[in-house]
C-alpha cells in the first residue's frame, strides 16, 4: 500500500508542535529514541526525522512527499517546492536590524555597509528590489553578535519576541518577510499519495478551524433576538431555542477567536446573559 513520507524536524521549534498537528489529526505514531523514520499504525503516513534546512531540498528530491518547515527556509533554500498550507504556529519575521545608538532614516542606511545573516538569499532579494548595495556577511548561528565584535554594522534576522535584539542592543528597522510554519510537497505527487494528502490536509482543517473557533451558549431576550443572531454568525445560522421562562431564549453559536471579545461586548449590551464559551475538538465545515 502507498505510504505518504512526510520530513518533519528532529529536535528544534518546530518539532513539538509538528508532531502535536498531526496527533492532533488521529495519526498515531511510534516513535523510538534517536529512530530517523516512525510508521503510523492506523495512518498510511510515514514520519522523517530531519534538520529543519535539509527539508526543502528532501521535499524537492521526491524523498519526503511532504514537509513541515518554516516559510523563512522555503523561501531561502529556493527548491522547487508548492507550498501546500500554512499552520499558523512558529510564527515569527525576518527583520534588519542595526544598533540602537544609530539613527535611522531609511533604507538607504544599508548602502556600503556589512550585514551579517544567515539567509543571505533573501536578504540579497530584499537589497535587489530596493536597489541597495550593502556587502552580505553569511555566518549560521549567532547572528545577533555580530556588531559587538566588528563583524558587521548590522543583522538580518529572525525576529519573534524581539527580546534577542534588545539584549545586543540593536533595534528592528525594516521587516522584510513574516513567516510561519507551512506544509511543503514534492511538485506532480502520485494520485494514490495526493488522496493521502488531500485526507491528512482535511483533518488539519478540522484541527485548525476548531483552534481558531469557540462554540459559545447565552440566554437571550426575545425583543433583542434579532440583533443578537446579527451578530453571532454561527457556521450556517445560530441555534435558537425557547426557554421555558416565557421572553427568553437559548442561543448557540460558532464565534471566531479574533472577533470574541468584541462580540462578548456587544451581547452584554443586547442584554445576553448566561454567557459560556465552550472549546471545540474538531470543526467540520
Ligand atoms: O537543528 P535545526 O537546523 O533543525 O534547527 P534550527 O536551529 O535551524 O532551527 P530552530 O529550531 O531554532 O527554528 C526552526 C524554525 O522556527 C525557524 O526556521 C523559524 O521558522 C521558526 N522560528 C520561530 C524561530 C523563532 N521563532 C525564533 N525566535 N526560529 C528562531 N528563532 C530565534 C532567532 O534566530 C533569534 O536568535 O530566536 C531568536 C529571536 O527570538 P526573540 O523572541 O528574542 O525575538
Ligand atoms: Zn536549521
Amino acid at each position: 500500500m502507498e505510504t505518504l513520507k512526510i520530513a518533519i524536524q528532529k529536535s528544534g521549534r518546530l518539532s513539538e508542535k509538528s508532531l502535536e498537528l498531526i496527533e492532533e489529526c488521529g495519526i498515531k505514531h511510534i516513535q523510538g529514541k534517536r529512530k530517523l523514520i516512525s510508521v503510523s499504525p492506523n495512518f498510511p503516513i510515514e514520519l522523517l526525522f530531519l534538520r529543519d534546512d535539509d527539508i526543502p531540498q528532501y521535499v524537492a528530491d521526491g524523498v519526503a512527499d511532504i514537509g513541515i518547515v518554516g516559510e523563512n527556509e522555503v523561501l531561502e533554500k529556493g527548491k522547487d517546492v508548492e507550498l501546500t498550507e500554512r499552520l499558523g504556529f512558529a510564527r515569527c519575521r525576518l527583520s534588519l536590524a542595526i544598533p540602537q545608538s544609530i539613527q535611522y532614516k531609511d533604507n538607504s542606511y544599508f548602502n556600503g555597509k556589512r550585514i551579517a545573516t544567515s539567509y543571505p538569499r533573501i536578504l540579497q532579494k530584499f537589497l535587489d528590489e530596493n536597489k541597495l548595495n550593502a556587502e552580505i556577511h553569511e555566518i549560521s548561528g549567532s547572528v545577533e553578535i555580530a556588531p559587538s565584535i566588528g563583524l558587521a554594522d548590522s543583522i538580518f534576522d529572525i525576529v519573534s519576541s524581539g527580546s534577542t535584539l534588545v539584549s545586543n542592543r540593536l533595534k528592528e528597522v525594516e521587516v522584510v518577510i513574516q513567516s510561519e510554519a507551512v506544509i511543503i510537497s514534492t511538485p506532480g505527487l502520485k494520485k494514490a499519495k495526493k488522496a493521502i494528502l488531500n485526507d491528512f490536509i482535511f483533518r488539519i482543517h478540522a484541527v485548525l478551524q476548531s483552534k481558531n473557533n469557540k462554540y459559545i451558549l447565552l440566554n437571550a431576550p426575545n425583543e433583542n433576538l434579532e440583533k443578537i443572531i446579527n451578530i453571532l454568525p454561527g457556521i450556517k445560522s445560530p441555534t435558537v431555542m425557547p426557554l421555558f421562562e416565557p421572553g427568553w431564549s437559548s442561543l448557540h453559536s460558532v464565534v471566531n477567536e479574533k472577533k470574541f471579545w468584541e462580540i462578548i461586548g456587544k451581547l452584554k449590551e443586547f442584554g445576553a446573559q448566561g454567557i459560556l464559551v465552550i472549546p471545540i475538538e474538531k470543526m467540520i465545515v
